[in-house]
């Protein structure tokens, strides 16, 4: 479980600053040298700390998202879903990334509409999957979903007052599951808690982008400072790194990568 060997990652453009999708209108500017360096870092332990190979799709600048690659694409064992990204500036981020799975030699399923699926809407726990049912992700996307991914049992999670489920929730370690404290991040914990077919542990974190870290190989990317205490009893590696600058623009650390088994 939580075994990888590649990360597929891409570029981080310059036209984010200026045209990426936000959900508060007034968020501040993202400054692009140190998104850059920040997102170089992020890489730099994915290859070095977890042992993954990256491969690096280039960025484009007519997509200023495309630096999130976990929404246009779910991958799960030897199957890749290409989604129908949310959004409708955002989906033609999956070419590059369909070519890339292509490539990689593995299964490729495309949603169809009026299927909708952001990947940041997709909390896979090694033993089933949770999908936030949001702006992003319609019930016609789950349903698909669960019929790709037909060995899993799915539990849609309705989000409101975030982006993506993940925005405030992720993997911290097998079966231990980081969420936030705020009201929408408790209300997913109890659906999590209540229609999950597992049992899981549950780290709280005061804030809920705190809430969004990377489990890999034995290995924790988080974004607590080094005199937070909550990870100090998972056994993995953890790293810190600073939150990242792209969570201006609503991006946290899963949705920079995604992990190929
Ligand atoms: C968007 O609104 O689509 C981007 N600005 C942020 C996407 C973040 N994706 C993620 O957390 N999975």
């Amino acid at each position: 479980m939580f075994r990888y060997t590649k990360a597929i990652v891409c570029g981080v453009p310059a036209s984010l600053p200026e045209a990426a999708l936000r959900l508060e209108a007034d968020a501040p500017i993202v400054d692009l040298e140190l998104a850059r360096k920040q997102h170089r870092e992020y890489i730099d332990v994915l290859e070095k700390e977890m042992g993954l190979e990256i491969i690096h799709i280039k960025e484009n600048e007519d997509f200023p998202d495309c630096v999130f690659v976990e929404d246009p694409l779910v991958v799960c064992g030897d199957t890749a879903l290409i989604t129908i990204p949310g959004h409708a500036s955002r989906r033609g981020e999956t070419i590059p990334l369909k070519e890339t799975v292509l490539s990689l030699g593995l299964k490729v399923v495309e949603m169809k509409p009026p299927g909708l699926m952001d990947g940041g809407d997709v909390l896979f726990t090694g033993r089933e999957f949770f999908i936030g049912l949001s702006s992003r992700t319609n019930e016609e996307g789950i349903e698909q979903l669960r019929q790709c991914f037909s060995d899993y049992p799915v539990t849609p999670i309705p989000v409101s007052g975030s982006l993506h489920l993940k925005s405030f929730c992720s993997m911290a370690s097998p079966d231990v599951i980081a969420i936030g404290t705020s009201e929408p991040a408790q209300k997913s914990r109890s659906i999590i808690t209540k229609e999950g077919k597992f049992p899981y542990e549950f780290i709280s974190l005061p804030s809920n982008p705190e809430a969004n870290c990377v489990f890999a190989n034995n290995v924790l990317i988080h974004g607590l400072g080094k005199e937070r205490s909550e990870f100090d009893r998972l056994s993995c590696k953890k790293v810190p790194l600073p939150l990242p600058e792209l969570n201006k623009v609503d991006g946290c650390f899963t949705c920079c990568s995604v992990l190929i088994p």
